[in-house]
């Protein structure tokens, strides 16, 4: 891995593009650690608040034994777009600041050679990103301003890796999961790259590590008899051993990839895992700790899946982005159910017009474009690329809180749609539905398997009125039923909550008005059938842009953000420990 220490400095350090700053030496005055978010690292609101460019650089040694190899660099993310160059040479341009990308740098790079990395990365959001946003030009500088409820934080935040593999090697694995009766179906395909010839042999080993199946060929299934299956709650997994064997049957290439025999599908309102309805119980969660900002931390996820199955939670959406690829690898191990969502948040011309016009004085907004639908279905395809062989991954959600009522949205919506079915036709497929839509107005859900519905009965609507509340929010699911007979998962509910205030008659902002208004939106769910699930808004408290309503950030945690917990963890404690 290449985290550690970087050099870093903000284009406002005298460092810019213009001036070809990759040839040089960056000024060693700031040291910035990868993995982490830049913005908390300094008190200096120059560097919280950039916008535009920053600069990363080390130096990276190749070993010599990697003479003859193809040697990649890779970046887990880069957060929003970057571009990376090896010496004097740019080796890599990427947009989106969620998912991987890798540069080949086999004919540029020395074995047991020093090489220099220089990365810049752009912070910036516009009409054209996603997530979408704008510039501001304000007397005291460039603003970024956003349709999204957390901090656009940025950088490296995510590992770095310079590896080796053969020149021909194995470019990626599929892998499909059946099960007939007892018996697992595994189908798989292996691309492998390169001119050499090979073939392909494929060999499937139990957790104990005994051979359960094997085949040839780069595209074929194995079959287990009294598979044991991956389950909510028991991440079992198989390990799939990809090889490529050259001509004279010398070993070129091998991968061993993790696989849970598992299926999901929809009937009618029921959501099922391996044939058995599930009931999904849990949060919307961030990536966002005190100092790291969306940096990731082994020793924060950890913690935070410890806390969830204190409370006795089996899912959890990746709310508003793909998360690090070890958030997933942990979730297919402990048999954790996931909602994987692409970063389209805040594609909401009409809430982005009155928030344009409301909070910043400007224009209205027109999030719903050709260009961000581009910059979208590729996110959307680099997610599914990324994820696809994830066993806890169950259902992708293209996008949070879209406009949904416009024929624009209609349009725009449709080929998305198209695409990630074409990219993964197993998996259901929804977008998280805004409480301005109504099963009146929308005009997407017709396109999606499962609906995700995020509501604020109790905050934002009938704010201290929990009895209208849970009338409201009991008809308004009767009828989205009623409009479409597919399951409802409700993916955000719940109350900003200052941590420490209590009152005996429940006043908003206090702990026990969260947990009475948790306790109202139960109450309504076990009464209506087509409701499957419920995740909370949000696991903790997290840090949200400057110019939106919020007191130190979003407080709608059932922790605080270092993770202490409010009073309503214990009523969920209670509710799903009982659930399982
Ligand atoms: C939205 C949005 C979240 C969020 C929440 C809130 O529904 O999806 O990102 O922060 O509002 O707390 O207002």
């Amino acid at each position: 891995s290449l985290n550690g220490l970087w050099r870093f400095a903000v284009d406002t350090d005298g460092v810019g593009r213009s001036d070809g700053w990759w040839r040089h030496t960056l000024p060693g005055r700031r040291e910035a650690p990868v993995p982490a978010s830049y913005n908390d690292l300094f008190p200096d609101p120059v560097v919280h608040d950039h916008v535009g460019d920053v600069w990363y650089q080390r130096v990276i040694r190749v070993p010599r034994r990697w003479e003859r190899q193809r040697i990649v660099l890779r970046f887990d993310s880069a957060t929003h777009r970057a571009v990376v160059w090896v010496d004097d040479t740019e080796v890599a341009a990427h947009e989106g600041g969620y998912t991987p990308f890798e540069a080949d740098l086999t004919d540029l790079v020395e074995p047991g050679g020093e090489h220099r990395v220089t990365v810049v990365v752009d912070n910036t959001l516009s009409w054209q990103s996603i997530p979408p946003g704008f510039v501001e030009q304000t007397p005291d500088g460039p603003r970024q301003r956003y349709f999204h409820d957390f901090f656009n934080y940025a950088g490296l935040h995510r590992s770095v890796w310079l590896y080796t593999t053969p020149r021909t090697y194995i470019g990626d694995i599929t892998v499909v999961t059946r099960l007939d009766g007892a018996t697992g179906i595994i189908d798989y395909q292996v691309q492998a790259v390169g001119s050499e010839e090979h073939d392909v042999r494929v060999v499937l080993k139990d957790a104990d590590g005994t051979e359960v199946a094997r085949a040839a060929g780069a595209i074929g299934g194995l079959t287990v008899e009294d598979v044991h299956r991956w389950r909510p709650g028991e991440g079992y997994l198989y390990e799939l051993h990809a090889e490529l064997r050259g001509a004279g049957d010398e070993p070129a290439d091998a991968y061993a990839l993790p696989v849970g025999v598992r299926t999901v599908a929809v009937e009618e309102s029921r959501f099922l895992i391996n044939g058995e309805p599930f009931y999904f119980t849990g949060f919307g969660k961030h990536e966002d700790s005190p100092v790291r900002g969306k940096g990731h931390d082994d020793a924060f996820m950890v913690h935070d899946f410890a806390l969830m199955e204190w409370l006795g939670a089996n899912s959890f959406r990746t709310s508003h982005y793909p998360y690090a690829e070890e958030v997933l690898e942990y979730a297919d191990r402990h048999g954790i159910v996931v909602i994987g969502e692409t970063p389209a948040v805040g594609l909401n011309a009409e809430l982005g017009a009155t928030l344009a016009e409301a909070v910043f004085s400007t224009f209205s907004a027109h999030t719903i474009n050709s260009a961000t639908q581009e910059t979208h279905r590729q996110a959307l395809a680099e997610m599914i690329a990324r994820d696809k062989n994830h066993p806890s991954v169950v259902i992708w959600s293209i996008a949070n809180e879209p406009e949904s009522t416009t024929t624009a949205s209609r349009s725009y919506f449709e080929p998305l749609v198209d695409e990630a079915r074409r990219l993964d036709p197993t998996r259901p497929l929804a977008f998280v539905n805004f409480m301005s839509a109504t099963p009146d107005n929308d005009v997407i859900s017709g396109l999606f398997d499962v609906l995700l519905l995020n509501r604020y009965y109790g905050w934002y609507k009938d704010l201290a009125n929990l009895a209208a509340a849970e009338r409201n929010l009991e008809d308004e699911l009767r009828a989205w039923t009623r409009k479409h007979n597919k399951p409802i998962i409700m993916t955000e509910y719940g109350a900003d909550t200052l941590s420490g205030l209590r009152t005996i008659t429940p006043t908003p902002w206090t702990e026990d008005y969260q947990a009475d208004v948790l306790a109202m939106y139960h109450r309504v769910f076990d009464r209506v059938e087509a409701v499957v699930g419920e995740q909370i808004w949000n696991f903790a408290d997290f840090a949200t842009a400057p110019g939106l309503l919020r007191v130190d950030g979003n407080k709608k945690g059932v922790f605080t953000r270092d993770r202490r917990p409010k009073t309503s963890a214990w009523q969920l404690r209670e509710r799903w420990r009982a659930r399982r």
